[in-house]
């Protein structure tokens, strides 16, 4: 049995399945998806479905699916008119989203939003006696452990939207995370813009780590870009081993 995390596939369904093949994830096993499973990519929904109807999948809610859930109707109806339906649909590719959710029936509708509200945001677990917090981006001590339900809106926004490798001053962060002892396992910012910011050249599709800060972003929110390292990247908390998948591997690059 191991416990795996992946984050920020952004609608790459078929990359997602190939990871899963590529770890042989069984029933034993527990997926954490650590945010933003859609948008911009083709086939988001069918992702959340997938983590939605598995019992050992878990969603840690990103900014995308926040996004969601403040822009389509709360009751189910085809409808997109909620606060954040114009920031969604137009500029975070949350119109392909809703193209396919608006494909599934009235109930499933309705049963995927509850499902979404139950979802954490932050979440602590313990991994062969090691605590590692689960996060799409940032921290706060006080809202450790909530799902989103439970939560206010602008508290849920610090935690999806704000980075310490963010450039613009709206999400600006600082680094929350050396005062703790936990290993925090985030997404949000793709680890080749955040080797950029710092200087660096990305030579192949890795992680970035930083003291106790992990970075999981493989950076699918561009596509399949040539010569960009992009694709999902798998991350097993039992030995920290990472199982980088390229979009080649699914026979795009
Ligand atoms: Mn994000």
């Amino acid at each position: 049995m191991a416990v795996y995390a992946v984050s920020d596939l952004h609608g790459q369904y078929d990359l997602f399945k190939k990871g899963l093949e590529k770890i042989a994830f069984s029933d034993n096993d527990e997926l954490y998806f650590i945010g933003d499973a859609i948008d911009r990519g083709p086939d988001g929904i069918r992702i959340l479905m997938e983590l939605k109807n598995n019992k050992n999948m878990h969603l840690i809610l990103g900014n995308h699916e926040f996004m969601m859930l403040n822009a389509v109707d709360p009751n189910g109806k085809k409808k997109c008119n909620g606060p954040d339906a114009e920031l969604w649909l137009y500029y975070n590719g949350g119109s392909k989203t809703f193209e396919q959710y608006g494909k599934l029936d009235i109930k499933a509708r309705r049963s995927l939003l509850l499902w979404l509200q139950r979802c954490y945001v932050i979440k602590t677990i313990e991994v062969n006696g090691e605590k590692f917090c689960l996060t799409h981006s940032y921290y706060r001590e006080d809202l450790e452990g909530k799902m989103y339900h439970e939560m206010e809106y602008d508290d849920v926004w610090d935690i999806v939207w704000r980075s310490m490798y963010r450039e613009d001053y709206e999400t600006r962060g600082s680094d929350v995370y050396k005062d703790y002892d936990h290993t925090f396992i985030t997404g949000h910012v793709p680890v080749f813009r955040v080797l950029s910011r710092l200087g660096y050249t990305c030579d192949r599709l890795k992680i970035f780590q930083k003291g106790n800060f992990i970075d999981i972003d493989g950076g699918c929110a561009a596509g399949s870009v040539p010569r960009v390292h992009n694709g999902a990247l798998f991350y097993r908390l039992d030995d920290k081993k990472v199982f980088p998948i390229e979009f080649s591997e699914i026979g795009l690059s």
